[in-house]
């Protein structure tokens, strides 16, 4: 028996319900990318948004690539229970804002009418790094890329969020509707500046007076999104039905702490998002900084280092003595002079209790997931981070043996000699470049350090960046993970 609406009345001693009237809910959100970090994270601020505030803030989803999601949650009324977990056990929670969730690449015009609904007032994105088809070193809209070949032809029907964005602005503008506010909750810099300069150059390519009206009247916020969320294993689902009753196949794992961070720019209304616990503010850049430098540069870091070591979860790379007092050094020593904290945020303790977070047990999460997709990740969380470094003439060995990893990573062969399955929109290139170099650090690092997408023009052009790079990829290569940290030390 699946999870669904019949369900509910029975699960009351068992996870806490939603505490308002689910079939009385309009949409008004539209969500772009229902994967587990979208459920653990936005879902819930809605959920007690309603709770706290009311207001027609019911979510359809719509997935941009497979139907697994629509799978997921169409059987169950679009209701999914989120479990935060630690050492001390788990608290369930059932979510009751989504209604359902379209496959756009299977009814796009189901997708676009509903972008186009007068009610939705709101869409928010949680679509990856690499769903945005940017040039990661510099935020423009990448030339020739594949999901962006309808962009000069309006007739065509879209085939990215962006087109679909500047699809329904189009429609909306036409029809008379109210502009909505679009909400990037991916870990990208400036996350929402850059949606907006996607969103305006894409409309630029066919329509420059919606070009124009994008530029004034459609508000991107910057935000700042933090809670950690495992891929749901099958283990997971199994322990969630015996404790049910329920198949709930929608089901995500996460953390106790949550966090969100949001720019006050709106186009039109918003959930009341602060009183569930958001933070509303006039300007996220030094939050979102201190996010991606201190969690997700380290995340990064230990997810090569560590995959590389042998292991499996953050949680035992923490435990492993050498690599816990990298990563301490890491944050302490390079990173944390290089980020400027928002006022009130105390570095230390965050970045303490960071560490804190990576040693929880009870999320198993791989490192082989964080490591995917670092060819978009890796400018954010590592390279800014040196690039600071290097103009105020500070060394940065700690941060580039973590870059390092990443190419012996990306690379495609393990320090045990076995493939490595590289989920990357760069992997194919990467795999290339590991076959030229067979083994040399230095071949490694010229090949790679023609990826200026990755590396921008400076860091290509930086002679000690490249040698640094290079003797750290040899220690890695020569001495294997642990051997080098303990040269360090
Ligand atoms: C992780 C993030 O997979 C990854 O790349 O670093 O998803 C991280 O867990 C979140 O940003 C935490 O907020």
């Amino acid at each position: 028996m699946r999870l669904g609406n019949a369900a509910l009345p029975t699960l009351t001693d068992k996870c806490r319900l939603p505490a308002y009237d689910r079939a009385a809910l309009e949409p008004g959100i539209v969500h772009v990318g229902v994967g587990a970090f979208h459920r653990a994270h936005q879902a819930v601020y809605t959920d007690d948004a309603i709770e706290a505030a009311g207001g027609q803030w019911g979510t359809v989803g719509i997935s941009l690539r497979s139907d697994t999601a629509a799978k997921q949650l169409n059987a169950q009324d679009g209701l999914f229970c989120v479990g935060s977990r630690d050492g001390t056990g788990e608290k369930l929670r059932a979510i009751g804002n989504l209604k359902h969730v379209i496959t756009a690449p299977l009814d796009p015009a189901k997708a676009r009418s509903v972008l186009a609904d007068p009610r939705v007032r709101v869409v928010t994105l949680t679509i990856t790094e690499k769903g945005y088809c940017l040039d990661p070193a510099t935020g423009d809209l990448l030339e020739g890329h594949e999901d962006l070949r309808h962009a000069d032809d309006p007739a065509l029907p879209p085939q990215s969020a962006i087109g679909y964005l500047v699809d329904a602005i189009r429609a909306r503008r036409a029809a008379g509707t109210a502009p909505f506010t679009v909400v990037s909750c991916d870990n990208l810099p400036s996350n929402g500046s850059r949606l907006h300069r996607a969103l305006t150059q894409y409309a630029a390519r066919s329509d420059e007076p919606l070009a124009h009206h994008i530029d004034t009247d459609i508000a991107c916020p910057e935000t700042m999104v933090d809670r950690i969320v495992p891929a749901t294993t099958p283990n997971d689902l199994e322990r969630i039905e015996a404790l049910l009753g329920y198949r709930d196949a929608g089901y995500v794992k996460t953390e106790p702490f949550s966090q969100w961070v949001i720019e006050d720019r709106f186009s039109a209304d918003v959930p009341a998002w602060d009183k569930a616990g958001a933070l509303i503010v006039p300007a996220v850049g030094p939050f979102e900084t201190a996010k991606l430098r201190l969690l997700n540069g380290p995340h990064s870091a230990i997810a090569y280092l560590g995959y590389l070591a042998g292991f499996e979860y953050v949680h035992e790379v923490m435990a492993n003595p050498a690599l816990k007092r990298y990563v301490e050094e890491l944050m302490s020593v390079e990173i944390m002079p290089a980020v400027d904290p928002p006022p009130g945020l105390d570095l230390e303790r965050y970045a303490r209790e960071l560490r804190q977070r990576f040693e929880n047990p009870a999320l198993e999460h791989r490192t082989w997931q964080i490591a995917m997709d670092g060819s978009q990740k890796l400018p954010q969380r590592l390279l800014n981070t040196i690039r600071r470094r290097i103009r105020e003439g500070q060394d940065y060995e700690r941060l580039a043996l973590a870059v390092a990893a990443w190419l012996v990573y990306a690379a495609g062969t393990g320090l045990d000699g076995k493939a490595i399955d590289v989920r990357d929109p760069l992997a194919e290139t990467t795999a290339g470049f590991g076959k030229t170099a067979n083994g040399s650090a230095t071949v490694l690092v010229e090949r790679f350090l023609t990826l200026k997408t990755v590396f921008g023009d400076d860091l290509v052009e930086n002679r000690d960046f490249a040698r640094t790079l290079e003797q750290q990829a040899g220690r890695l290569l020569e001495h294997g993970i642990l051997d080098t940290l303990e040269q360090a030390a």
